[in-house]
């Protein structure tokens, strides 16, 4: 038996894009992702997240599935819109009320909500009138927001995630167009990237001065990174992982930890890199009472064999290699999802001891990490996914070898995801659930990994 440290977080994920639907309903605003998905082309057959898993209707349903595999914690995240239509001003009360029971019925049931203020589904009001995420100004609309979020529902929450993969946002949003808002650009990554930390530091301040005395709960940041690991021993090589792996979450986490971007972007992105001002740097250094990652898998670094062409496709350096200068490739023996991501278990130990030795030995939460299979729009295939069992064993194993080989402060882990939905450019047709939905009736199954994750979470370890 590989046991846990007492008080490990166990837990599931979603995002309300992702599940909720409801898209028009009891006053909620529409958000990037509605527009985007609604244009022919953007995502796979045309499809959108109107309706996805209709949790908005089946929110109790929901918590029994979780309340039935004993689940210790629930990171969902709030959809902006629904709370304030227009991304300011008015409050919809309604939608108040909808994550009123929603974090009532998780506390009811003895699980702990995690809350995520930003997973991608900017306010389109905010797109449409001032450019969202490339507009400094809207690292206040961001605040004015969560200060409603702490004021309405953090007598209750107290874990709390300020942005989901600002990474995403910012180079599939920005760079090459394959998210919402479907800008295609090599200077507005960084600059969505940059308000997008700022946004980050002023929600912080926001609960550090106003909050978190009396509510006392924890606010961080996840960020996702895929591992680097050198194609080859050469000097070079080693030195082109290292440079992807600083690309990728240096670029957020070190202004974070450490006071600003890392050397290596400085040199290579010039101007198009802003620099902090003085209060600006002020307030995002030190912002995060935790270190949230989301990890899924990673490919082989080597310095280019000749020079990088941008592309467009959203794999690898989702069409940032030309600033970076990574060549990167897959080892062909590799296992892959149904996303095409590698199976690499050991890169997740790797990708801790990195984050535990760059940034001062942080309490690191695993806020995602899981798989898509193929097959699974069949719920007697879904139900039998063993191969998602494999890997997440394989990953916690990674996990369990960090926390008492290496002395990595891991605090928690959570499966991405509680049920199959909306997988954003995807559409339906990537599974990660732990639970398949049939998305014609509604129905919910538990797969052989919600059953067998249970186990993991009720003896605190890995058989
Ligand atoms: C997350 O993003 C999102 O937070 C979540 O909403 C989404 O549904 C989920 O993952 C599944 O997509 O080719 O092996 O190097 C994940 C961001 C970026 C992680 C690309 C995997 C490629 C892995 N991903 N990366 S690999």
């Amino acid at each position: 038996m590989k046991s846990f440290p007492a008080h490990f977080t166990w837990g599931a994920a979603t995002a309300s894009h992702q599940i909720e639907g409801a898209w028009r309903e009891d006053g909620r605003g529409p958000c990037i992702w509605d527009a985007f998905a609604h244009i022919p082309g953007k995502v796979y057959q045309n499809q959108n997240a109107d309706v996805a898993c209709d949790h908005y209707h089946r929110v109790e349903e929901d918590v029994a599935l979780m309340k039935a595999m004993g689940l210790k914690a629930y990171r969902f995240s709030f959809s902006w819109s629904r709370l304030l239509p227009q991304g300011r001003g008015a409050i919809n009360e309604a939608g108040v009320a909808f994550y009123n029971r929603l974090i009532d019925a998780l506390l009811a049931n003895n699980i702990t909500p995690w809350v995520t203020l930003y997973h991608w589904d900017l306010p389109l009001a905010l797109q449409m009138e001032m450019d969202g995420l490339i507009n400094p100004e809207i690292a206040d609309h961001f605040a004015h927001y969560a200060g409603i979020c702490f004021e309405r529902f953090g007598d209750r929450v107290k874990n709390w995630i300020t942005l989901n993969e600002p990474w995403c946002s910012a180079v599939l949003g920005h760079g090459i167009g394959y998210f919402a808002p479907g800008r295609i650009s090599q200077t507005e990554p960084y600059l969505a990237a940059h308000n997008l930390i700022r946004a980050h530091a002023k929600i912080v301040d926001v609960y550090r001065r106003k909050f978190q005395a009396t509510q006392k709960g924890v606010i961080g940041i996840t960020n996702n990174c895929d591992w680097r690991e050198p194609k080859t021993d050469s000097a070079a090589d080693r030195a082109a992982a290292e440079r992807g792996l600083e690309f990728f979450l240096g670029w957020f986490a070190d202004p974070i930890y450490r006071g600003d971007y890392p050397d290596s972007m400085r040199s290579a992105v010039g101007d198009r890199l802003p620099q902090f001002s003085d209060a600006d740097r002020a307030l995002v250094r030190g912002s995060s009472d935790f270190f949230g990652l989301n990890f899924y898998g990673g490919m082989l670094a080597s310095e280019p064999s000749s020079e990088v062409v941008t592309s467009t496709v959203p794999t690898g350096n989702g069409g940032m290699a030309a600033d970076q200068r990574v060549e990167l490739s897959d080892d062909p023996s590799w296992e892959k999802t149904d996303m095409n991501w590698n199976v690499v278990p050991d890169f997740c130990r790797k990708m801790l001891g990195w984050i535990d030795r760059r940034y001062s030995h942080p309490a690191i939460y695993i806020t995602e990490n899981g798989c898509a299979l193929p097959g699974e729009d069949d719920v007697a295939v879904a139900i039998n996914d063993t191969r998602r069992v494999d890997f997440i064993n394989r990953y916690l194993a990674a996990c369990h070898a960090a926390i008492n080989e290496d002395g990595v402060n891991l605090r928690g882990y959570f499966v991405w995801t509680l049920m199959d939905n909306f997988e954003w450019a995807l559409g339906y047709s990537k599974r990660f659930g732990l639970h398949h939905v049939d998305f014609t009736t509604g129905k919910r199954t538990p797969k052989a990994s919600a059953k067998w994750f249970a186990g993991v979470m009720a003896r605190n370890g890995l058989e």
